[in-house]
């Protein structure tokens, strides 16, 4: 028997954009399931018997991206856990080439990618806002951010580019407005794609 395929959004955009605060109000405001894939590599790391722990916080804090076979495995088996849902936020994925081909081999077949959501932000805010969001990260230092950004120009901004051509890109302007104002302009994207 066939099963219907999860409905999926990516929400991508540069480190402290705000893809986490609005994926929050995202699964307040439209019943999807918010799954970032940082955090799945943050619980992993700490999980007793993990055999990536090591691998997963050197790239962390080098802000390199972890191989698609970890990644990909840990958001599928969330998806699984979390049962019946209007659809998944896939927050923080795909990041490079890796991530989208092995996306694409592996749940290509069972998901529906409905758009891309892309937090734009200028590049110096972003690096404020993840120097003050004072959670204790290990990658929330000036240097980790540095690299992460490095990371995201070279390797995840190319992934929008390519969705872009697909005209699979929702870009919503993340800075100089309050979580609030974002947000709102969020949930018309959403109606208006009948979510
Ligand atoms: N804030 C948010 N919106 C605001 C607004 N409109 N006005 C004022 N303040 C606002 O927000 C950041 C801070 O800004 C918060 O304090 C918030 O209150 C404030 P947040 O929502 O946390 O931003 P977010 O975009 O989620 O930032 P994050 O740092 O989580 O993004 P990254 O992409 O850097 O981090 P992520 O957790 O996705 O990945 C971390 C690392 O994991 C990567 O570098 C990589 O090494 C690894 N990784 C992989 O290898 N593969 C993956 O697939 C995913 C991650
Ligand atoms: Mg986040």
């Amino acid at each position: 028997q066939t099963k219907s395929l999860y409905n999926v959004v990516f929400v991508l955009g540069p480190p402290g954009s705000g893809k986490g605060t609005q994926c929050a109000k995202i699964q307040n405001g439209f019943g999807f399931v918010h799954l970032s894939a940082g955090d799945l590599l943050r619980e992993e790391r700490m999980r007793a018997g993990s055999q990536f722990g090591e691998l997963i916080e050197k790239h962390i804090r080098e802000g390199t991206i972890v191989p698609v076979e970890i990644t990909c495995k840990l958001l599928e088996n969330a998806m699984l856990a979390s049962g019946d849902a209007k659809g998944y936020l896939i927050d923080g994925f795909p990041r490079n080439r890796d991530n989208l081909d092995g996306w694409n081999r592996e749940m290509g077949d069972k998901t529906k990618v409905h758009f891309t959501l892309y937090l734009s932000c200028p590049l110096d805010l972003c690096v404020e806002r993840c120097l003050h969001r004072g959670q204790g990260r290990t990658d929330d230092n000036e240097e980790s951010i540095k690299k992460r950004i490095v990371t995201y120009n070279d390797q995840t901004f190319p992934i929008i580019q390519h969705y872009e051509k697909l005209n699979m890109v929702r870009e919503i302007h993340a800075d100089s407005k309050s979580v609030d104002e974002v947000y709102a302009e969020i949930e018309k994207l959403f109606n208006d794609a009948g979510f």
